[in-house]
C-alpha cells in the first residue's frame, strides 16, 4: 500500500513538472522570443539578430524546435523567406547551423524590401519534411 503511495506521488510530481514546461512554452532558452510558428507536430520559437530587422540588412535567427508530445526530435531545419503578396523571395540564401538538440542558428537573411514577409521552416522529420510559416511585417 505504501508503495501504491509512493507511485502516486512521483506520477503526479512529473504532472506538475509537464505543465511547468507547457507554462514556459517552446524557446524558454532563447534570449528574447521574436516570433513563433506551431502546426499540429511542432511548435518553434525564434529570436531575430539583430532585432529589429532592417530593410537590406544582413540579420540571423536564434531557432528552437519543439516536438509536442509523442513527436521525434527533428533530425534538421531548413529556413527560407518569401514574400507571398510579390511572388519573390529572398536573394540570398540562408545558412543553418545546429547549435544543439532542437536549437539552430540561420544566418545570411536579408529582407530587400518593406512588405509582408513569411519566414518558412522545414523541419527534417527523417520521413520527410514539413513547413512551419511565420509571418512578419516591415516597415
Ligand atoms: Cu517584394
Amino acid at each position: 500500500m505504501s508503495a501504491h503511495i509512493r507511485l502516486a506521488g512521483i506520477a503526479s510530481a512529473v504532472c506538475a513538472l509537464a505543465v511547468a514546461v507547457d507554462a514556459f512554452g517552446c524557446g524558454e532558452t532563447l534570449r528574447t522570443v521574436d516570433g513563433r510558428a506551431a502546426n499540429a507536430r511542432f511548435e518553434i520559437a525564434f529570436a531575430i539578430v539583430p532585432a529589429p530587422i532592417v530593410t537590406g540588412a544582413l540579420f540571423a535567427l536564434d531557432i528552437v524546435v519543439c516536438p509536442r508530445a509523442g513527436v521525434a526530435s527533428p533530425t534538421g531545419l531548413a529556413v527560407d523567406a518569401v514574400m507571398p503578396e510579390h511572388r519573390h523571395g529572398m536573394n540570398y540564401r540562408p545558412t543553418v547551423a545546429a547549435r544543439g538538440p532542437g536549437a539552430y542558428r540561420a544566418e545570411g537573411l536579408v529582407f530587400h524590401m518593406p512588405g509582408r514577409w513569411d519566414l518558412l521552416f522545414d523541419v527534417d522529420t527523417g520521413a520527410g519534411a514539413e513547413r512551419l510559416a511565420a509571418t512578419l511585417r516591415l516597415q
